[in-house]
């Protein structure tokens, strides 16, 4: 998509060192981007399943999940769509703790991530451990927004925002790259904002 891109680059970048190249700060706005029809899921009935090339396939649900050790994002946020948030806050649990639990075996490398929606998006499984990945349920200590993939989505907030599935229900642990909803629509498969991965072949 050469033509968006070029008008995308013309937009002032604000402060150096903060926003990554093409990126503009959104404020105190948080605009919402949903592909498919926002759903109502009760926390009683969300669960997160980690499967595939794991040795123990597991799954917890919403009561399972405030069990584990909680942990905090603060940070900024980066949608492909060139807006950034700064300061956000979000709890949950470090995916680093569902995978220790489930896992991986030595020939995962990717994980597609299944939203309960059917939305979909792939990762590097490394971009998901070292406490840079989260599955998280509130945001600025309030429950999360259902619009923002309340009660429960992921959060990986050092690559662009569409890795970040709302409505998150699955981790799947693959040896292939399989590429999600936007990467088979011509996202990149990555999705770095600082080396502006937007587009497949970026
Ligand atoms: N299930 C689901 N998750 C999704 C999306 C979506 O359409 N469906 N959009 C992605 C995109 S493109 C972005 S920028 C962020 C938007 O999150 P927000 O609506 O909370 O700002 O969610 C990501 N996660
Ligand atoms: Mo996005």
């Amino acid at each position: 998509m050469p033509v968006t891109r070029g008008f995308f680059r013309k937009r002032p970048e604000g402060p150096a060192g903060r926003l990554p190249p093409g990126q503009y700060d959104t404020g105190s706005g948080w605009p919402v981007l949903t592909a498919e029809a926002t759903p109502r899921i009760e926390p009683e009935t969300w669960s997160i399943t980690v499967d595939g090339l794991v040795d123990r396939p597991t799954t917890w649900t919403w009561a399972d999940a405030h069990q584990l050790p909680a942990s905090t994002y603060t940070g900024d946020i980066h949608c492909v769509t060139t807006w950034s948030k700064f300061d956000v806050a979000f709890t949950g649990v470090s995916v680093d703790v569902l995978l220790d639990a489930a896992g991986p075996q030595v020939d995962a490398r990717y994980v597609l991530v299944h939203s309960s929606t059917g939305y979909t998006t792939n990762l590097p499984l490394s971009d998901l451990v070292g406490g840079r990945a989260w599955v998280v349920w509130d945001y600025a200590g309030r429950p999360l927004p259902v619009e923002h993939g309340g009660p429960v989505r992921l959060l990986v907030p050092h690559l662009y925002f569409w890795k970040s599935a709302k409505w998150v229900s699955r981790l799947e642990l693959l040896a292939e790259d399989r590429p999600g909803f936007w990467e088979r629509n011509g996202y990149h498969d990555r999705g770095d904002p600082w080396l502006e991965q937007r587009y497949q072949g970026d």
